[in-house]
């Protein structure tokens, strides 16, 4: 509250680095809608009902935001997605980019 009479002259010159990171996933032909709906249940924590809609706009729409994280998160599920996808033998694409 700034009672010792000290007053703070400078307010953040420099602009901080975003900070936060969407997870986008593709569309491809071979992956199955229900596949997808299972990893954005499971990795980004959507209700059934969101999970078909975002799916339903990456199939309509070659990409959708499955979430936003920061850098260090996004960057583990973007892993997480691709593993799981290649595990079940699905050709599934993640990319993480700046929100
Ligand atoms: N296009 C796929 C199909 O018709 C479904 C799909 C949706 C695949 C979203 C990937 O990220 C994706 N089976």
């Amino acid at each position: 509250m700034e009672s010792d009479g000290a007053v703070k002259e400078r307010v953040r010159v420099k602009k901080k680095a975003p900070s936060l990171f969407k997870v986008i996933l593709l569309n491809d032909d071979y992956t199955t809608m229900e596949f997808v709906i299972e990893i954005l249940e499971s990795v980004f924590q959507k209700s059934p009902a969101e999970a078909y809609q975002v799916m339903m706009q990456v199939h309509v729409n070659g990409r959708g935001v499955a979430g936003v994280y920061p850098w260090e998160v996004a960057e583990t599920k973007t892993d997480t997605v691709e593993s799981l996808a290649r595990e079940a033998g699905y050709p599934l694409k993640a990319v993480t980019e700046a929100a």
